[in-house]
């Protein structure tokens, strides 16, 4: 895309979504290149509706339409290149297409419709021509967060969340896990810093092939890393591509990193030969950050004879 955005809040010119909600960002006032006015001179103005979200995945200056409305859980997953990430996401967004709730709340709708049925496309039957596949690598961008891809869901008390699921490179968690202020892992860094809850993926595929001591390295060396930021977050472990069986030795001792790093940490399996799986997965993670934690009790003794100043909260996470 050539040219920019005049307005400091709109980065459209990065490929988020424009601020103002122009689905052609041509059209916009703010936009600057003589390029993108014959574009919008050419083209016939758009009848439908203007929203401020365009269906792409989120970023920065879109979160700050969207979690004004409610409760929001961001959900960071975690994991080397090819772990399985984005099949893990477009996996729960097929589950809820046919009908499965995630941590019993349904499906209410997404902003970012376009960038899930990009994906989504990838394992689809759509012609004879090209059979279904995984869908791609997600591409290493120096953008300053992640790719946030929402789902808004109702409970049965008619609760409603949004929820934002980062689809990251693998490559910023590996810069983060073994220099933590990498410049390129600036992305990994933001999502530690305000995820409500983390999904590291562990590759049972490397995990049980040649470079499966290299593989127990990197996730053990992750494990490490998110275990000085966690702050009783809720984590899990997910062992993906179950369908590959990693050797005991090396599942004791990703075990072991676990126990010793994020104690609360619970563990699932996921494959793609059972969508079940996938989605049982994610709803382990959202089930613990739908609700808040508890501010933890009072202890005595009560300084300065006063119980309410005593009191602490929970902690935020942003
Ligand atoms: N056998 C098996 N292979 C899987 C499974 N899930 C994913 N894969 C394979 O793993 C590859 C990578 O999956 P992705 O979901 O793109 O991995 P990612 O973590 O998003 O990778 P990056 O975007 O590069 O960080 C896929 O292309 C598949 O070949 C699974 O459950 N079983
Ligand atoms: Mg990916």
């Amino acid at each position: 895309m050539k040219g920019r955005c005049s307005n400091s809040q709109c980065f459209v010119h990065d490929g988020e979504a424009c601020a103002l909600g122009h689905l052609r960002h041509a059209e916009c006032s703010s936009w600057t290149t003589t390029e993108s006015k014959v574009e919008a001179t050419a083209s016939p103005s758009v009848t439908s509706a203007r929203v401020p979200w365009s269906g792409s995945a989120l970023g920065l200056a879109d979160l700050s339409n969207l979690v004004s409305r409610g409760r929001s859980i961001l959900v960071g997953m975690l994991g080397a290149h090819d772990a399985g990430k984005t099949t893990l996401l477009v996996g729960n967004y097929l589950q809820l297409l046919r009908g499965r709730t995630l941590a019993e709340a349904r499906f209410a709708g997404s902003r970012t419709l376009g960038a899930w049925e990009s994906l989504a496309a990838w394992t689809r039957f759509d012609d004879a021509a090209r059979p279904p596949s995984f869908p791609p690598h997600t591409p290493r961008g120096t953008s300053r967060v992640p790719g946030l891809l929402h789902l808004a869901l109702r409970d049965p008390k008619e609760d409603l969340r949004d929820l934002l699921l980062t689809d990251a490179p693998g490559e910023w968690f590996t810069r983060w896990s073994i220099q933590e202020d990498a410049p390129d892992a600036e992305g990994a860094r933001w999502i530690v810093r305000h995820a409500d809850a983390f999904m590291v993926l562990a590759d049972s595929a490397r995990l049980s092939g040649p470079t499966r001591g290299q593989a127990r390295n990197e996730v053990r060396q992750l494990l490490e890393r998110l275990g000085n930021h966690v702050d009783g977050r809720p984590t899990v472990l997910v062992w993906s591509k179950a369908d590959h069986k990693p050797g005991e030795v090396i599942r004791e001792a990703l075990r072991r990193a676990l126990d010793e790093h994020i104690p609360h940490a619970t563990q699932v399996e996921c494959s793609t030969e059972s969508g079940e799986s996938l989605a049982t997965a994610l709803d382990a993670a959202v089930r613990d950050a739908w609700t808040p934690a508890r501010a933890s009790p009072v202890l005595e003794p009560v300084l300065q004879h006063q119980p309410f100043a005593v009191f602490r909260g929970t902690r935020a996470h942003s």
